[in-house]
């Protein structure tokens, strides 16, 4: 076999080439092993059959020969090199009239949206809208509300207490009793009127919790919104006006209620309100148990035991409070079949909103 160096040269410059034009580091490695590999590279070839060349120009074929293959490994590395730097970004072709990548949005959950609308209507008639804790003390979910610890009352609710929580968290006193996630958002009255002084207007809306099994029309987890309303001359007509209007705004038509007498510890007298039901238009429905009405809040006159655990003067003030279900409200708004949709996280139920 003849070499001669202008041989080696020649296929330098081919491989020089080709590694200029290379895309990819697969490419790169196809040439490394065309030109350096053992076994079929053609630099190999060339360092094989020097062997074979006269004496004299053993040296210096081989010496250019090493020389060659050792520019082309380098080359080669640098390529690669430049590729994972991403610096051959410039030649990677791009269609900039493709369409762009669909970015999926939330939006709010259908009981938030609620939320926000309740509460601008009871802002629009001149209500203060409050937040509170979902963790409570025994004291401001039945206690200060007139339900004494044994008292049966206190069986209305089925609550969830809470173990392992220190109470130092909360309040301190001892007299606080036991911690638990609040059954309703009664206990705001509470919290609020300890701060304030009458008149106050006030609501509330927020997330409370029961210890039942639920139904179309039960859920564990449950929005209420409380609305309070404490002067010196208030009275059951301030009450009725108050949810009438606010309903109206709500549905944005007349909508047929009807008041219960009713019992709860803190009011006195008591009421229960019923829809009629707009799912079934009152012919009876799986929502409404068949009756034709759903039953949608409890309210009444302020209890003066309530005023007494708040320290206001005996007999100085009257006022009303009542307590919804959000997500009841919002089920009759929408026509929705099963309160268990709320917090499916069934994307198919939250799309429609
Ligand atoms: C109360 O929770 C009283 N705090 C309401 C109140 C406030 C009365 C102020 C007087 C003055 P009740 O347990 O009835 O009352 O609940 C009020 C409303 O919450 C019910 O009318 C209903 O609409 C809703 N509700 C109650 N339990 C559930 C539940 N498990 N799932 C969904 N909604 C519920």
């Amino acid at each position: 076999m003849i070499i001669t160096p202008s041989q080696i040269k020649e296929i330098k410059k081919e491989a020089e080439r080709e590694i200029e034009k290379a895309q990819d580091v697969l490419s790169l490695d196809n040439l490394w092993k065309k030109y350096l590999g053992r076994k079929e590279g053609k630099m190999n070839d060339i360092l094989r059959g020097i062997k074979d060349l006269p004496l004299d120009q053993r040296p210096q074929i081989g010496a250019l020969a090493n020389q060659v293959s050792q520019k082309l490994e380098e080359k080669i590395n640098q390529a690669k090199e430049k590729i994972s730097q991403g610096k051959n970004k410039s030649s990677v072709k791009r269609d900039f009239t493709l369409p762009g990548r669909k970015i999926d949005l939330g939006h709010e959950h259908p009981l938030t949206q609620m939320r926000w609308k309740v509460a601008e209507i009871f802002s629009s008639l001149g209500f203060e809208i409050l937040d509170g804790p979902e963790m409570e003390t025994e004291y401001y979910n039945f206690e200060a509300l007139n339900i004494p610890d044994g008292h049966p009352a206190r069986d209305m609710w089925d609550t969830f207490f809470l173990k392992g929580f220190s109470q130092k968290k909360i309040k301190t006193t001892e007299s606080e009793g036991k911690l638990l996630l609040r059954t309703h958002t009664s206990p705001m009255q509470i919290r609020f009127m300890e701060k304030r002084q009458p008149p106050l207007r006030a609501c509330v809306i927020g997330r409370c919790f029961r210890n039942e099994a639920t139904d179309v029309s039960h859920e564990h987890t449950l929005y209420q919104v409380e609305g309070f309303c404490v002067d010196e001359d208030i009275n059951v007509s301030n009450l009725i006006h108050t949810l009438r209007s606010f309903l109206s705004l709500l549905f944005g038509q007349e909508v047929k209620i009807r008041l219960r007498p009713s019992y709860f510890p803190f009011t006195e007298p008591s009421f229960e309100v019923d829809f009629s039901c707009l799912n079934c238009g009152g012919r009876g429905c799986s929502v409404c148990g068949q009756s034709g009405w759903v039953e949608m809040l409890g309210c009444g006159m302020i209890h003066p035991r309530v005023y007494e655990a708040i320290g206001y003067p005996a007999g100085k003030y009257q006022g009303f409070a009542f307590g919804i279900g959000l997500d009841r409200l919002l089920m009759m708004l929408r026509q929705i079949d099963d309160i268990r949709w709320f917090h499916s996280g069934d994307l198919r139920f939250i799309r429609q909103f």
